[in-house]
Order: structure tokens, then C-alpha cells, then sequence
């Protein structure tokens, strides 16, 4: 019999995920887990059986623009993917988004969300870029618009009926530059009653949501970001026309190939200014809080996929004699793996764990900023991990790593965007020293460390904990309460902190 090799499997992602179990048992409230213990096993089923055969199946679709009808009436129409027509029914019937806002647990129902996300997200295609945004878009609109784009928009968002929920874009990055966003060109003029946007959108993903908020400089108002206004509008009217926005064509891109990333010109879209016509970005900060969490969720999820599927690799693997898992060096690089990987995985979850917290109104001005500060820090950091890990894990299964019909390529694709979608690294190391001059910032994060090293129990660790407590005590002067701007050597002391 000639020799084939078996391919990696995945089981049950909620029974093969210890790190996730004990996490949950641990921090969740008594009684919640087994509550939702069901609904965590069959997204688990789901996520490591039917979804992942389904992905791969669909491997090579990509969605598509169709700029005109057979007539030459230009329609701007996206087709999706089939896994990603499924992803989006299955996100609103177990309420991928809802969950948060429902707060079935209060503070609690975050976690909750993110475990789902987290146990499906994998194999979804990176789904959870339209579901991210569509959540910032929720939380930004309770948190600052007005009643009836609440009541217009919300339900919407947060529905778990598929035939009813929208999604959200996030239109923020023009040529001018996605991280100097007070550049923007975009210019919203008055029409009678309405305004209407003039501009380019150079980045817009998941262009196929109903709705988007984004960033636009009413005529007259100052350069720079507060000049800016976030408006919010619908692509489409109740006749399905489009409102002013033309696509103009979708992004040949290295991964996301799925994620229908357009650019697009607005000409003359009616939008409605979401808080006042200035302080644009301040007030886009609330959805990129959010969606910096899910960003932080999503590299944690493709780290643990790649692990999962290293691992298994290394059980049926022969050579040399013996599997892969009996030969103490690869042992060893997995073992650094899954270092990586819970390492990444408690940072995200505490970032979430502190978005309940600030969303059930349980959190003081300092505890909303160490999330702002927080939620940078983790957000970097994971992004970067997922790219190594996706790397080092592709390595693991050698040659097979490499070729796309194993499905494995795809991971370190899709991992390279998450350092540079949502703030690359160096902008949110800024960002950091800028929380961090918020009052009660730097004593909060301090106090988050020393919580952190006093549960580290194990005896061994011992020697890394008092190494890390001293570091924090030599940061100690840039923890102070310090208001004002970074100064010039902040990139190595984000780095310090990170
Ligand atoms: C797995 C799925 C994951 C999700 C997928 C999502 C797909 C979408 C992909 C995208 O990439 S969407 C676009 C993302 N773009 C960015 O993240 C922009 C990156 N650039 C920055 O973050 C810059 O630092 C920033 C635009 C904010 C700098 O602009 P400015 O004009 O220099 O603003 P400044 O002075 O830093 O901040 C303006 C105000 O906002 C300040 O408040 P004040 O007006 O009161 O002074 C800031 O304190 C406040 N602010 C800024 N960032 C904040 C914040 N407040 C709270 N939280 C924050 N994070
Ligand atoms: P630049 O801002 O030009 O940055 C170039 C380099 O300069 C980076 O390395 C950056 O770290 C560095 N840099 C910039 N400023 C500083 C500084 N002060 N100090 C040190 N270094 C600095 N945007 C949206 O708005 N909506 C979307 O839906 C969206 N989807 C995307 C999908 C994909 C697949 C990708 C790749 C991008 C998407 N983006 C989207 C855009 C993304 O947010 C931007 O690409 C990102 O914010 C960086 O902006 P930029 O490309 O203009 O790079």
C-alpha cells in the first residue's frame, strides 16, 4: 500500500479547549456557565465540524462586484461567498452581536458573546469583520446618537432575526492616510434639511452592510480631526436604490479574500450627523473600542485554530521513527505555542472582561481608562502574536504548510491584517501614552499588573513575577498621573509597558 499521509482534524472546539473551559468556570458568575453550557457545545460542534468542512469546500469563492446589469444600469452589487451568506444567519440566530446588548448577565453577557465569537470565528471566514463594526456601530449610536437613529438603527443591529439584522461599515481611512484620520478629504454640505457627502472612501470592508458611520468635514469646519462630524447613513433606500455611494472597485488583497473590501465615492450620500458637526473622532473612539476587542478576540481565535490543527498534525505525523509529538524539540515548539496562545488569550478576555464592566456602568473614570489603554495594549500585542504563531504553526507541517488546498496558508493571510487594520502597532502604542496621561490611568494599570503576578502561584514562576514587578516599579514614573501629550521617546516606552 503506497503511504498517504492523514490530514489534521479538529473536534468538538468547546471540548478540545481547555484553556477556554477553565477560563469560563473560573470567571464566570455561578450558575451562569451551565446555562449556556449547550449553546457554547453546539457552536463548538459547529465551529470544528460542519463550518470547518463548509470553509474548506468554499475555498476558492471569492465574493464578487457586478458594477452593471445585463442594461448598463449601474446596480454596485456585492456577491458574497457562500459560507459567508451562512456565516451571517448564523451569527444573528446565536446572537454573535445581540448577546452584548441583551444583557442576559449582565456584565457577564460580554464574555459570553466573545466565547461564541471565539469558538466559531475560525472558521467563518473572517465573518467577524462586518459583525465587529456592526457592534461598534450599536454601541456608538446608544452611547451618542439620538433617539430615533437609536430606535432606527439598534434593534437592527442587535437583531437575532437574519431577515431583519443589518450591519454596520466603518468608513474612516481615505488615501490622505487611515491613521491620520483628521486628513480627511470627505466634505458634508447642507441640501435643505439633509446632508450630503462628497468624498472617497479608500478601505471600506464588508461593503455589502446596510448601514456605516463615518467621518466627514462639514464645509467651513476646521482642519484636522475635530473638525471632523461622524455621520451615520443607509446605502440603499426602502426601494433598494443606492444613496450616492458608488463602488468603485474591491481590493485585490494578500488574505481577507472573502471580506468584500471596497473602495468607494460618495456623491452626494444623504447622512445624518451622529453627535453634533465636530470632534468626529473622538466620537468614532467609541466603536474603535470595540472593534479593537474583536480584533484582539479574532487573533486569539486564529492562534488557537492554528494550534489546535499543529497539534493534531503532530499525533499522525510520523518520522524518524515516531510522531512529531514524541520528539522533544517539535513537543517543545508547541508547547511555545500554546504559551503564546494562553498568553493571548487571558489578555484578550480581560479586555472584554473590562468592556462589560465599563458597558453595565460598573466601571469608575479610572477603570474606563485602563480599558481605553488596555484595550490598545491588548489589541497590539495579540495582532502580533497571531502573525508569529500563524507562521511558526504553518512551519509545523512542513512542506503540507504551504500548499493552499490544505487550507493552512490562509491562516498567516488572514493573521497579517490584524496588526494593520484598527490602528497598526506603532499608532496604538501612541495611543497607549496617551490613555495612560488620562487621571488614574497609570495607577489602575499598575494595580492591574500586581493583581495579575499575585495569582501566579506555581513556585517556578517565581523568579519571572519578581522580574516583572520590578519593571513595573521602575515604570513607576511613568505611571504617575501625567496630563498632556507623549513625549518623544514614547515608542520604546510602549514598548516597556507591552
Ligand atoms: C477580527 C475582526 C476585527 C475587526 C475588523 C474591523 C475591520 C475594519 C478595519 C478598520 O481598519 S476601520 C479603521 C480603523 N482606523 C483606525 O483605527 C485609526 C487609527 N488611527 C488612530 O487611532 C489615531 O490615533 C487617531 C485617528 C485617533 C488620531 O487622530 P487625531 O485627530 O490626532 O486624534 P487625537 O487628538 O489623538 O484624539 C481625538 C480625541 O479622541 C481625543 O479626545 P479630546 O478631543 O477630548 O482631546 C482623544 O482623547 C480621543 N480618543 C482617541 N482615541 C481614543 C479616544 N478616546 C477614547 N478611546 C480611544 N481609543
Ligand atoms: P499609514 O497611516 O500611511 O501608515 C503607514 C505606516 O506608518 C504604518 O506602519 C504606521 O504604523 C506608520 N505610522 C503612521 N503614523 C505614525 C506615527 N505617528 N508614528 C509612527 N509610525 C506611524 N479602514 C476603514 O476605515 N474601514 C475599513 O473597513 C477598513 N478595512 C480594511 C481592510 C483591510 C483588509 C485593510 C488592510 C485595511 C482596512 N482599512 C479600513 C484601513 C486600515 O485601517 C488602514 O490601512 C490602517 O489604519 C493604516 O492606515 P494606512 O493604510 O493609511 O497607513
Amino acid at each position: 500500500m503506497p503511504f498517504f499521509q492523514e490530514a489534521p482534524r479538529l473536534g468538538n472546539q468547546l471540548d478540545e479547549d481547555a484553556l477556554l473551559r477553565e477560563y469560563l468556570s473560573r470567571r464566570l458568575p455561578a450558575g451562569m456557565l451551565s446555562g449556556v453550557h449547550e449553546e457554547l457545545r453546539q457552536l463548538g460542534e459547529l465551529g470544528g465540524g460542519a463550518l470547518y468542512a463548509f470553509q474548506q469546500a468554499d475555498r476558492l469563492n471569492e465574493p464578487r462586484l457586478v458594477s452593471f446589469d445585463p442594461w448598463g444600469r449601474r446596480v454596485d452589487r456585492i456577491e458574497l461567498t457562500p459560507l459567508w451568506r451562512e456565516a451571517a444567519a448564523l451569527s444573528a440566530r446565536h446572537g454573535l452581536v445581540a448577546e452584548a446588548y441583551e444583557r442576559r448577565y449582565g456584565e457577564w453577557s460580554r464574555v459570553l458573546q466573545m466565547a461564541k465569537v471565539y469558538l466559531v470565528d475560525a472558521s467563518l471566514d473572517v465573518y467577524s469583520c462586518p459583525l465587529a463594526m456592526t457592534d461598534g456601530a450599536a454601541r456608538t449610536l446608544l452611547d451618542l446618537g439620538p433617539a430615533h437613529l437609536v430606535d432606527r438603527a439598534v434593534p437592527r443591529l442587535t437583531s437575532r432575526d437574519p431577515e431583519r439584522m443589518w450591519t454596520s461599515g466603518q468608513w474612516m481611512t481615505e488615501r490622505t492616510g487611515g491613521s491620520d484620520v483628521g486628513l480627511t478629504e470627505t466634505v458634508a454640505r447642507r441640501d435643505g434639511g439633509a446632508w450630503r457627502l462628497w468624498g472617497t472612501k479608500w478601505f471600506t470592508s464588508a461593503t455589502t452592510a446596510e448601514v456605516a458611520l463615518t467621518l466627514a468635514r462639514p464645509e467651513g469646519a476646521p482642519a484636522g480631526g475635530r473638525g471632523l462630524a461622524l455621520f451615520y447613513l443607509e446605502l440603499r433606500d426602502e426601494a433598494g436604490r443606492p444613496n450616492g455611494v458608488a463602488l468603485n472597485r474591491l481590493k485585490d488583497k494578500l488574505g481577507t479574500r472573502k471580506v468584500p473590501t471596497a473602495e468607494l465615492s460618495l456623491e452626494g450620500a444623504v447622512a445624518e450627523p451622529v453627535a453634533g458637526l465636530s470632534d468626529g473622532v473622538r466620537h468614532m473612539a467609541s466603536m474603535l473600542n470595540v472593534t479593537r476587542t474583536w480584533n484582539a478576540v479574532g487573533a486569539v481565535a486564529g492562534m488557537r485554530r492554528a494550534v489546535a490543527l499543529a497539534r493534531d498534525y503532530a499525533r499522525r505525523r510520523v518520522a524518524f521513527g515516531a510522531p512529531l509529538l514524541a520528539k522533544p524539540l517539535h513537543a517543545e515548539t508547541l508547547a511555545a505555542l500554546e504559551a503564546e496562545l494562553e498568553a493571548g488569550f487571558l489578555l484578550a478576555f480581560r479586555a472584554v472582561e473590562l468592556l462589560g464592566h465599563r458597558e453595565a456602568g460598573a466601571a469608575s473614570e479610572a477603570g474606563r481608562a485602563l480599558f481605553r489603554l488596555l484595550t490598545s495594549v491588548v489589541k497590539l500585542t495579540t495582532g502580533k502574536q497571531a502573525v508569529a504563531v500563524a507562521s511558526e504553526a504553518l512551519e509545523c507541517f512542513g512542506g503540507a504548510g504551504y500548499v493552499e488546498d490544505t487550507g493552512l496558508p490562509r491562516l498567516l493571510r488572514d493573521a497579517q491584517v490584524l496588526p494593520i487594520w484598527e490602528g497598526t502597532t506603532n499608532v496604538l502604542s501612541l495611543e497607549a501614552l496617551r490613555a495612560l496621561a488620562e487621571p488614574g490611568a497609570g495607577a489602575a494599570y499598575a494595580a492591574e499588573v500586581r493583581g495579575a503576578l499575585a495569582t501566579a502561584r506555581d513556585p517556578s514562576l517565581r523568579p519571572a513575577v519578581e522580574a516583572a514587578a520590578r519593571a513595573l516599579d521602575r515604570l513607576g514614573p511613568w505611571l504617575a498621573p501625567a496630563p498632556g501629550r507623549p513625549p518623544r521617546e514614547a515608542p520604546a516606552r510602549a514598548c516597556a509597558l507591552t
